[in-house]
This record gives structure tokens, C-alpha cells and sequence, in this order.
């Protein structure tokens, strides 16, 4: 079971309403008091995440943190980091990242996550399954009872046939009124194909019903030829910091 830990935000609570991006900087900030000299970092994708990296190089300039070396999750979060100073590597010299910051779309109570939403999943999987230590940074509106009950499950495919695995993809979770939809940039049916940094499509999945166990359902997305890789990350977070309005939660695994 995940321990639980809570803490009042710094400031203390005020009846100032903080905004949801504000709550996503004190989740992020809250993270990278982690982060130590020396360390691979892999650096995460999204507007949290993208807090935690302007953390990371502040500290860096301030010389509070020395020695860093970040791989990036995506290739807008490499061009964040590049502009911001930060030293830059990747998996293949760095094949054990020591810790990892990264936001999430949804977050169940035994720390499994949806990630994908925003199209960088297959670089964010490789880097934190090779991480020691990965935070993930959200705020309260990211928890949820089950993952993949609510909104987009995403699966990054090949483009060659995608309408194939789409459909495959789609016949795999009948039994949960699943609906297949290929992302597009402006999020409609005619709209430009959403390419990822790795020339993939997006499929996402919507189901209707419980999809049962989530491993089971990860394990029967990954046989299908043409999927690349899924957005569950099943048993990989270590920690998660949420912030809310009432104060910051941290629980970990
Ligand atoms: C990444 O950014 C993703 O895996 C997830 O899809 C998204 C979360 O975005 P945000 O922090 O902007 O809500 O972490």
C-alpha cells in the first residue's frame, strides 16, 4: 500500500485561490528539492514538468546544483532545457537515470498513471523505466478512483496501417465499449494527423466500462503488432506529490 504523507503548502493556506498552475509549480518545486548534485535526471514533458525543469537550471545558475545531467523526455522539453543551460545526454550513455520528474494525466490510489495526453509517452516510458527514483508531479485534479475510467487512453502505433491496429485495437477491449480514435492536431476526426517526435501516430482509446486488470489490458495492447507502446505506467512511480488547495499530498510506493 502507498503511504501517504501531507503537508500544509508554503505559504500556509490563505484565501487566496491558487490557480491550477500555480498548483502545478508548487507540486514541481516540491519535487526537485530531490534533486541532487551529480545526478541523471530525466527531465519530463508537460506544463508541470516543464516547472521542474526552469527549477532545475535556476538552481543550476545559483550554484546550488552541480553536475547535472539531464535526458529529456521529448524533444520541446530537450529545446526548453537547451535554451535554459542545462547539460543534455541520453539513455545510451546514461543507461541508469537516478531520479525522474514528470506531471501525469491521471493518478490512481496504487500510484498507476495515464500518461500520453500530450503525446510524449514512448520517450517518457523508455527514460523512467530506467529511473531509480520517479517522482511524478500533479495536481489534485489528476487523481482519480481508476485509471482509464475517464478520458484518453493513449497507444502510440506505427502509421503503416494504422487503421488496422486501430481497429484491432478497438475489437481488443469490446467487451469494455471501447472507441478507437486516431489523434489529430486540432482534435477533430478530418484534422491533421498528431505526428509524436518518434514519426508514430496516437491512437486513443475511450471505453465505456471498466476495462478489468490493468496489467492483463497492458499486456494484450503491447502483442498487437503495429503498437509502439502504451500510456499505462503500471507500478513505476515511486512518489507522487500532489498539490491542491489544502496543501501538498506525497505518497509513496
Ligand atoms: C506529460 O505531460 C504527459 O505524460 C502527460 O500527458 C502530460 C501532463 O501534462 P500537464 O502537466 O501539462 O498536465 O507529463
Amino acid at each position: 500500500m502507498p503511504s501517504i504523507e501531507s503537508g500544509a503548502l508554503s505559504p500556509p493556506p490563505s484565501p487566496l485561490i491558487l490557480t491550477q498552475d500555480e498548483l502545478k509549480k508548487i507540486a514541481a518545486y516540491k519535487a526537485v528539492e530531490s534533486v541532487q548534485s551529480g545526478m541523471v535526471l530525466g527531465l519530463g514533458t508537460g506544463s508541470t514538468a516543464k516547472h521542474a525543469v526552469d527549477r532545475i537550471a535556476e538552481l543550476l545558475h545559483q550554484g546550488k546544483l552541480k553536475n547535472i545531467i539531464g535526458i529529456p523526455t521529448s524533444k520541446k522539453t530537450h529545446q526548453q532545457a537547451v535554451s535554459l543551460g542545462i547539460p543534455l545526454s541520453d539513455l545510451d550513455s546514461y543507461p541508469v537515470v537516478d531520479l525522474a520528474i514528470d506531471g501525469a494525466d491521471e493518478v490512481d490510489s496504487n500510484l498507476n498513471l495515464v500518461k500520453g495526453r500530450g503525446g510524449s509517452l514512448l520517450r517518457e516510458k523508455m527514460i523512467e523505466s530506467a529511473c531509480k527514483k520517479f517522482i511524478v508531479i500533479v495536481d489534485e485534479s489528476k487523481l482519480v478512483a481508476h485509471v482509464g475510467a475517464s478520458g484518453a487512453m493513449p497507444v502510440e502505433v506505427v502509421p503503416f496501417c494504422w487503421k488496422f491496429t486501430q481497429n484491432r485495437l478497438q475489437s481488443l477491449f469490446d467487451y469494455a465499449g471501447c472507441v478507437a480514435k486516431l489523434r489529430s492536431n486540432n482534435g477533430t476526426e478530418d484534422g491533421e494527423i498528431f505526428v509524436t517526435d518518434n514519426g508514430n501516430y496516437i491512437v486513443d482509446l475511450f471505453f465505456k466500462k471498466d476495462v478489468g486488470d490493468l496489467k492483463t489490458a497492458s499486456d494484450a495492447i503491447l502483442r498487437l503488432a503495429g503498437v509502439v507502446e502504451h500510456g499505462m505506467f503500471l507500478d513505476m512511480a515511486t512518489t507522487v506529490i500532489v498539490a491542491g488547495e489544502l496543501g501538498i499530498t506525497i505518497k509513496n510506493k
